[in-house]
């Protein structure tokens, strides 16, 4: 018997790809429900070779639904995720709602999760759990075995976004701009502050008080939640005009001794990492090629000669699957390799 799974927020882009990777990696699915605001109801959907039509989320009984998973942005998953929950069905929630609350767990299965066993063992759970920021989980990822190999105490990354980490809007944004500059139109800002296409902007997300911005904070906090809240991050995130794909350049300093060799060591053992390192033109890998696969990317892994035990590294991965879509699915793998979710029926 497999599960009845819904989706928040279907017709976006991580809703497209969620669908995608339920079918690709056959996820126990009985029923797929997908379900959208009252204005795209109705709106078609494919899952593996079948056409579905999105549901209302206003008037839909969650009684029996088994996961239900959350991408349609922040202000919908405050909002439903907690009645859901209340209703029996497990929200896995890629929005940042619900990041940084003390009791929803916030998880990377191949770094955090064993967390899983005690949220699920508790009586008074909300029944919500919470994926990360795209920046942050290809980020976890890499530096989960060597912070187990050498106990990180600082990193300090600078990101390179890919426009599809803004929505749809911000892909349009970066294609018309793109077509535009060859018929010399002028580039009108729209998602993004200044123009996108043949230019980098180091901004994503509202500015704070300290001169940070929100993305940069999320890459802080979560990292700090999920691996360690003694490392001390800083981060500069960055908007490039690539359509998919985040990189990420990273300085990381360490309490104890660790060369690249080990460091290169401990990330091939790792799970969901792929070392391409090779010292030599081309031997390394680009957003490009991380499009439509499932692992985070090292390369240029060397040492870090400003510091004492320091390592610097190259980090790519598809933001819109280790980033979102994938991690999400792999929450809920997780919970059901472990036995902590059990197919429900309606009452
Ligand atoms: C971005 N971090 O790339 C966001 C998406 N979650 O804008």
């Amino acid at each position: 018997m497999g599960y009845k799974v819904a989706i928040v927020g279907a017709t976006g882009n991580v809703g497209r790809e969620m669908l995608e990777i339920l079918a690709e990696r056959n996820f126990p699915v009985d029923e797929l429900v997908p379900l959208a605001s009252s204005r795209s109801v109705g709106r078609e959907v494919s899952f593996g070779d079948r056409v579905l039509k999105c549901r209302n989320l206003e008037d839909y009984d969650f009684a029996g639904t088994d996961f239900v998973l959350m991408s349609a942005g922040g202000d919908i998953s405050k909002q439903w995720a907690p009645r859901i929950g209340a209703a029996g069905a497990m929200v896995i929630d890629n929005s940042s709602a619900w990041r940084y609350h003390e009791d929803v767990p916030l998880i990377v299965p191949e770094v955090n999760g064993h967390v899983l066993d005690a949220y699920m063992g508790r009586t008074n759970r909300k029944n919500i759990i919470a994926n990360p920021n795209c920046s942050t989980a290809q980020l976890v990822v890499a530096l989960k075995p060597l912070h187990d190999l050498a106990t990180i105490t600082r990193v300090v990354v600078s990101t390179y976004q890919s426009v599809s980490g803004g929505g749809k809007e911000a892909m349009d944004e970066l294609w018309d701009q793109t077509k535009g500059i060859f018929v010399n139109d002028q580039p009108t800002p729209g998602k993004f502050t200044k123009q996108i296409a043949f230019n980098v902007i180091p901004h994503i997300d509202a500015f704070m008080e300290d001169g940070y911005t929100k993305e940069e904070w999320k890459v802080l906090a979560e990292t700090k939640k999920m691996l360690d809240p003694r490392i001390k991050v800083s981060c500069t995130a960055v908007r490039v005009p690539v359509f998919v794909g985040h990189s990420e350049a990273v300085n990381l300093e360490f309490a104890n001794p660790i060369t690249p060799d080990e460091a290169r060591d401990a990330l091939r053992e790792a799970p969901g990492i792929v070392v391409v390192d090779k010292r030599e033109d081309g031997g390394y890998i680009t957003p490009v090629e991380a499009k439509g696969e499932d692992a985070t990317y090292v390369s240029r892994i060397r040492e870090d000669v400003t510091v004492e035990n320091g390592l610097a590294m190259w980090v790519v991965s598809d933001n819109l699957r280790k980033g979102a879509a994938l991690n999400t699915i792999q929450i809920a793998e997780t919970l059901v390799a472990r036995g902590l979710v059990q197919p429900r029926v309606a009452a």
